[in-house]
């Protein structure tokens, strides 16, 4: 072997010992629904969201995703009087329920001034809303001591491409970006890729795009990204490369981790459910890269079957984390001088059946 890919082992190694620290879970309280879908209703009766923050605990979770209105429901009615009492009830709820809140997201696609997008709408007015929604996020998520936002970034594309002059609405993005990071000098920016939906084309589909906004921006260490499997999937790209380029350039705020059965509908599947070694490639990436060290959390953006019945439902996300944690056993227990001697051989063909056995738990 020589200097440099002993180097390598040995780097490996050194981050491979000091990962044994317990990842950090987190979900968001959309991740317990109800089973309706574009075609059909609910098919499970409502459970309060001030009920699911007990939930969190018990189920392994630590960390809460907020939505903005998920903090302050009817936040567009509210005085900011209204708004202060409301955020710091949930602050005292959170530390009562020892949660940390992990990041808040402006729900900027349901209101009627969203219908053409928000920051990239072709309407001043709907412009202004945006801006002033994403302030009094900021402002929530100040007040519960979160770091950082989460842009997804909906409706910011066209179902027809001369609907929208693109090069302007990357422009409205950037400039809402820094507008953002000149409004608050601490607050981060975790913006979140997806490709389409509701949408034809976004204007962000690829954490690519959303590193170049990074850089392209006032204060790029303060802009990152929030990687979500199916996503990258919808994308045709490879989540754990997705990550690991993120990840190569410091730049990965948080995961949804899921999964997705091909290019269709935005599914949120079980973590591993659609493509077991894909998860497992998301789980080698994110070990090999000391993930969660610094306090990141691992989210799973997942969504319970239809069918399933049950007050509540959460199977669903105690079954993606337990998938995770026994792929981080497999990635732990992965034998490592063998993987690297197929690298330098070249001998894909044997690695890749030392892959699928290990997986398969056979020798
Ligand atoms: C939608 C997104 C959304 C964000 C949070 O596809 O995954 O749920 O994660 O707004
Ligand atoms: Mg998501």
């Amino acid at each position: 072997m020589n200097e440099v890919a002993c180097d390598q082992v040995i780097d490996y190694q050194c981050s491979m010992s000091s990962t044994s620290a317990p990842y950090r879970f987190s979900f968001g309280p959309w991740n317990i629904s109800e089973g309706e879908d574009p075609f059909g209703g609910p098919t499970r009766s409502k459970f309060l969201d001030e009920q699911k923050y007990a939930l969190y605990r018990p189920l392994g979770f630590e960390g809460v995703q907020f939505h903005d209105d998920d903090v302050v429901p009817d936040l567009d009615s509210l005085s900011p009087d209204q708004v202060s009492r409301k955020v710091a009830e949930v602050k005292e709820m959170l530390t009562n329920q020892g949660l940390t809140p992990e990041f808040v997201a402006p729900r900027l696609w349901f209101a009627s001034q969203t219908h053409d997008g928000a920051y990239t709408s072709n309407l001043a007015a709907d412009r202004c809303y945006a801006w002033d929604r994403t302030k009094k996020c900021i402002d929530i998520a100040r007040g519960l001591d979160c770091k950082a936002i989460v842009l997804w970034f909906a409706r910011e594309g066209t179902y027809i491409r001369e609907a929208k002059d693109a090069r302007l609405a990357y422009r409205r993005l950037l400039g809402t970006i820094n507008d953002i990071l000149a409004y608050d000098q601490e607050i981060e920016i975790w913006i979140e890729p997806k490709p389409n939906e509701p949408t034809d084309q976004a204007y962000v589909p690829t954490i690519g795009h959303a590193i170049a906004l990074a850089y392209a921006s006032s204060s790029p260490g303060r802009v990152k990204g929030l990687i979500e499997s199916a996503h990258a999937i919808l994308a045709g790209l490879d989540p754990s490369d997705e990550m690991a380029f993120a990840l190569e350039h410091d730049k990965l705020g948080s995961v949804h981790l899921n999964d997705q059965n091909g290019l269709k509908y935005d599914q949120d599947k079980n973590f591993g459910s659609a493509n077991l070694r894909s998860a497992f490639n998301q789980v080698r990436v994110l070990e090999e890269s000391g993930y969660g060290q610094r306090g990141e959390f691992i989210g799973l953006d997942v969504k319970a079957i239809r069918t399933q019945s049950g007050y509540p439902v959460t199977d669903h996300l105690k079954n993606s984390r337990e998938i995770f944690l026994h792929l981080v056993d497999k990635v732990r227990s992965m034998d490592q001088t063998l993987v690297e001697q197929f690298r330098n051989a070249r001998d894909y063909e044997a690695m890749e059946l030392y892959i699928i056995k290990h997986l398969m738990g056979l020798r």
